[in-house]
């Protein structure tokens, strides 16, 4: 492989001097990246053990696995991190919060949390094409939000890895069939990679061929002037917010205030507390 490209007649070229200037590369112009999020197997095991509990719990909350298949919400795991410590860590995964940082800037919030359980016994809702910012149909210069879909088993074509169209985050239209037949590409990749798009790239799971779960845990991470599919703050109940940067990143910080009074007496505050 030609490691060092020849060329003419270009006098600007991306530099990439490190593994993270390769993925945000990766993400700007194809929409994706694949990062090895560094688990071990027993780790890996662990958490896919905990999403099942979560989704027990949950199935029990509304009344059994039935009326969650009635609104298309089953095999879906909402917010885990709400239910388990555990899945804070995954939510902050140090390799995921850098690309966040360096392409999204000093302030970004974690939107959703989901777990998606494909079994090859039912197809899932999220199979069907879809972005992660749901509805959009623009494209922005700049991202303003990606996902990280932790792979808690290995992804292929047999056991219904994501697919994905490369470049089509910059695009505003769902392509037709036959372009969606000739480019989309199925992510290979062993378990405890992280698969890490820009939210606005079209995917969806694939058909799971295998005998087993695929499991993934997916986080759509944006720019604060988006808000949270549920109130991860309400949720949580005040656990977190004294850490600086989790109060941000829950989305403590950016709840709406509920009068011009409260949102001047905080501004006050932090003001006292930086003078
Ligand atoms: O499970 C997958 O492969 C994709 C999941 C997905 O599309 C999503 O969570 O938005």
């Amino acid at each position: 492989m030609n490691t060092n490209p020849h060329h003419y007649g270009i006098q600007n070229v991306n530099q990439s001097t490190d593994m993270m200037d390769h993925h945000i590369e990766e993400i700007r112009n194809q929409g994706y990246t694949i990062v090895d999020g560094g688990f071990s197997d027993e780790e890996l095991k662990l958490y896919s053990r905990k999403l099942d509990l979560v989704y027990e719990a949950q199935k029990e909350e509304v009344g059994g696995e039935e009326n969650l298949t009635s609104i298309n919400d089953d095999n879906v795991v909402r917010c885990p991190l709400a239910y388990d410590d555990a899945f804070l860590n995954l939510a902050t995964h140090s390799s995921v919060m850098t690309i966040c940082e360096r392409i999204l800037g000093s302030n970004f919030v974690l939107l959703m949390q989901n777990g998606v359980i494909n079994d090859p016994d039912k197809e899932h809702y999220q199979t069907r094409w879809h972005r992660d910012l749901n509805y959009q149909h623009w494209v922005s210069s700049q991202p303003l939000a990606l996902s990280a879909l932790l792979c808690m088993d290995t992804f292929s074509e047999l056991t219904g890895g994501t697919r994905v169209l490369p470049g089509s985050h910059l695009k505003e239209t769902f392509p037709s069939d036959a372009y969606v037949t000739k480019h989309e590409q199925t992510i290979e990749a062993p378990a405890g990679s992280i698969l890490v798009m820009d939210a606005m790239l079209f995917h969806c799971a694939g058909r799971n061929l295998s005998n087993a779960l695929r499991r993934a845990l997916n986080h759509v991470v944006g720019v604060p002037i988006l808000s949270q599919q549920l109130s991860i703050p309400d949720m949580l109940q005040g656990k977190h917010k004294n850490d600086p940067f989790l109060e941000k990143y829950l989305g403590y910080r950016w709840q709406p205030k509920s009068s011009v009074k409260e949102w001047r007496l905080e501004k006050l505050a932090g003001a006292r507390k930086h003078a």
